[in-house]
């Protein structure tokens, strides 16, 4: 094979062993890789049931064929486990040089079993695997452990690593890289924080054979210098994911005090713009030359990466209309390892819950100290941060009363930074992500709004579909970064042919198409055998965005239409060959050559 190295490392942390597996090319043709090696190898091996934090779930790390080549953003990883958070298929995507070493090292994908019985990290250089005593980090926090194990193992390595959030289990702990890198938004931190594995480091200098690499280096070069004169270069270079403050303000989709509205009065505060005041410099994955890390000085002068999420979850969501403020918040997430939108979200639920007298403690709105002290309490799982470790749903079973309306997740994974009163399919892209409430699979919303926001056509269901190809299925498989495609066109032709000069192998947009619909039922299936069947009030937005309208703003008023949404989510279920209940008929597993599904799926509900 060329392309991929074909080889997966293993390794079972309880036992201090690991193995290497050679794999066949049908892996590698019917699932690339990233997402699609994720959840093939989690059907096959996970024990359905297992607890998530036990050393029976299995932490994978799956880099794809185009990962670490010189072409465009191609330093990304994928990070995957059984979700701790919402029980079901989790995953995210970290830029880091550790997706880089992972394939110079030899590999394209590590499976990480079992748990050490005192803290380890993992050093992986080619075909050495040494399990090092990690006491002395256990404690520190992200950016500190990073910092010592460069000290020891030289700046030429890749690393990642979990903070005191992942040690301490907070079940929406990420994992992170490179000071302000982040990624597995569904808790992939305390999966690794259950196996006491504080970070994986890797290094090596295997060359990753190529079909044709001197046609690669062309097409990388000249791929660069496509991107390099996009006509929103410029400005994507000075804003990034910043830009996207002022367009939701504008398009009063800016999630503000727990998503009752979709502008904030000091949206101008918090925007792009007031980043570039405070920016001191940029940073960003290897091999990218769009970098998007914006980076400024926060309230006590320190360095903190900026990213759209974070400041509108850390921002808006909670009433903080001080970039400098809603920086410390930010970089603090960075440092414990805990994720910024499902942080934001459980902040401006409790404020809510506060508010209401639904919770004792008088927690305010925009309160930048006590946001600050949650962070903390909910890191250390101290006082009330032990039911805030759990998450949005969790925490709204616990307080009961009519929270169940306004706690804003979808199978137990916190919104990410969008306002769906007045948006549908994009309500329908949170609703049908593969890992609970996401907006990375199908951000359709900026098309929304250009083709009209208040319909419920099935054009929005076909766009759904159509960016969970591309951006759940091409991207995550790869494993590259999309931005270069969704914010500087730059088509998907490129990795066509980067594919192709990679591997030898010709594919075209469809046959991706057919894959990525291979790992999305897949993932299905993984769901339905975790939760032991399966209903459309899993795959519903929450209640707010139908029962209680904007109040604010030049959509005061708009609220999404329940009848009509269905209908959405109907034809949506048709149109990927799944029934009205959202399970995939017999049918289409068998077109999508997932017959070894369907014995194990009639265990737990009836296939049509
Ligand atoms: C991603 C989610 C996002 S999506 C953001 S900001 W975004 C938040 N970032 C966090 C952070 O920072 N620190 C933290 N402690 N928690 C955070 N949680 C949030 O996590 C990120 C970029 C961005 S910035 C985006 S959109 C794109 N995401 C990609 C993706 O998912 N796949 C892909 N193939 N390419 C992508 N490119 C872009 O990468 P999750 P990163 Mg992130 C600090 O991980 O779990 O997927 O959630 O990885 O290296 O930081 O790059 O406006
Ligand atoms: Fe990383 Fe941003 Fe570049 Fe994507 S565009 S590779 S997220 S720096």
């Amino acid at each position: 094979m060329y392309g991929w190295n074909g080889k997966i490392l293993r390794i079972n942390l309880t036992r201090r062993k690991f193995s290497v597996q050679e794999y066949d090319s049908d892996l590698a043709l019917n699932f690339i890789g990233g997402r699609g090696f994720a959840i093939k190898i989690l059907w096959d091996e996970l024990k359905p049931g297992i607890p998530p934090l036990s050393p029976e779930n299995k932490l994978i790390l799956a880099a794809g064929p185009l990962t670490g080549l010189s072409i465009a953003s191609s330093g990304k990883i994928v990070i995957a486990a059984k979700s701790p958070l919402t029980n079901g298929y989790g995953d995210g995507n970290v830029g880091t040089f550790a997706s880089v070493y992972l394939r110079k090292a030899g590999y394209d994908a590590v499976v990480i079993e079992g748990a050490a019985e005192k803290p380890v990290y993992l050093y992986i250089e080619n075909d050495k695997v040494e399990f090092r005593n990690a006491e002395d980090l256990w404690g520190l926090d992200s950016f500190e452990a990073e910092r010592k194990l460069h000290e020891i193992h030289g700046k030429d390595s890749g690393i990642i690593l979990i903070g005191p959030a992942g040690e301490n289990l907070v079940k929406y702990a990420t994992v992170v890289s490179q000071e302000g890198r982040a990624g597995g938004r569904p808790g992939m931190g305390a999966v690794m924080g259950s196996k006491r594995l504080k970070a994986v480091v890797f290094r090596g200098d295997v060359e990753i054979s190529l079909a044709d690499p001197k046609e690669l280096r062309e097409l990388g070069r000249k791929g660069y210098e496509a991107i390099r004169s996009a006509p929103g270069y410029d400005f994507w270079i000075r804003q990034g994911t910043m830009m996207t403050i002022e367009w939701c303000q504008e398009n009063s989709t800016l999630p503000t005090y727990n998503y009752r509205e979709g502008v904030f009065d000091f949206a101008k505060e918090i925007d792009g713009y007031m980043m570039e005041k405070l920016k001191v410099k940029r940073r960003g994955c290897p091999f990218c030359n769009m970098q998007c890390g914006n980076v400024v000085l926060d309230k006590f002068n320190r360095e903190a990466e900026l990213d759209y999420e974070n400041v509108a979850m850390l921002g808006s969501n909670i009433g903080v209309g001080d970039l400098k403020k809603v920086s410390v918040l930010n970089r603090l997430c960075d440092e414990l390892g805990l994720d910024t939108i499902s942080a934001g979200n459980v902040i401006g639920f409790v404020m809510e819950a506060s508010e209401k007298k639904l919770i004792d403690e008088r927690i305010e709105w925009g309160d930048f100290e006590k946001a600050k002290e949650l962070l903390e309490v909910i890191s250390y799982r101290r006082g009330i941060g032990s039911l805030l470790a759990e998450g949005v749903k969790a925490v709204s079973e616990k307080i009961g009363g009519d929270s169940y309306k306004w706690a804003m997740h979808v199978k137990g994974l916190e919104i990410s930074a969008y306002d769906c009163h007045a948006a549908p399919a994009m309500a329908l892209a949170f609703a049908t992500s593969p890992i609970g409430a996401h907006h990375k699979d199908a951000w359709v919303i900026s098309w929304e709004m250009k083709i009209g926001r208040f319909d419920y056509t099935e054009a929005k269901v076909d766009k759904v579909i159509e960016f969970q190809r591309i951006r759940g299925g091409m991207f995550e498989s790869f494993v590259t970064c999309r931005l270069p495609w969704i914010e500087l066109g730059f088509s998907l032709e490129w990795y066509k042919k980067f594919f192709k000069a990679a591997t030898g192998i010709t594919m075209t947009v469809n046959d991706f198409f057919k894959v990525a619909d291979r790992i999305y039922t897949l993932i299905r299936a993984f769901w339905i055998r975790e939760y032991g069947g399966w209903s459309r009030e899993l795959d519903m937005p929450p209640t707010r965005w139908f029962e209680e309208p904007l109040t604010k703003g030049p959509l005061a008023g708009a609220k999404l239409d329940k009848e009509k949404w269905n209908t959405l989510l109907s034809w949506y279920y048709e149109k990927r060959g799944w029934n009205e209940n959202g399970i995939p008929k017999k049918t289409t597993l068998k077109k999508l050559g997932l017959d070894y599904t369907i014995n194990e799926l009639k265990k737990y509900v009836t296939l049509t």
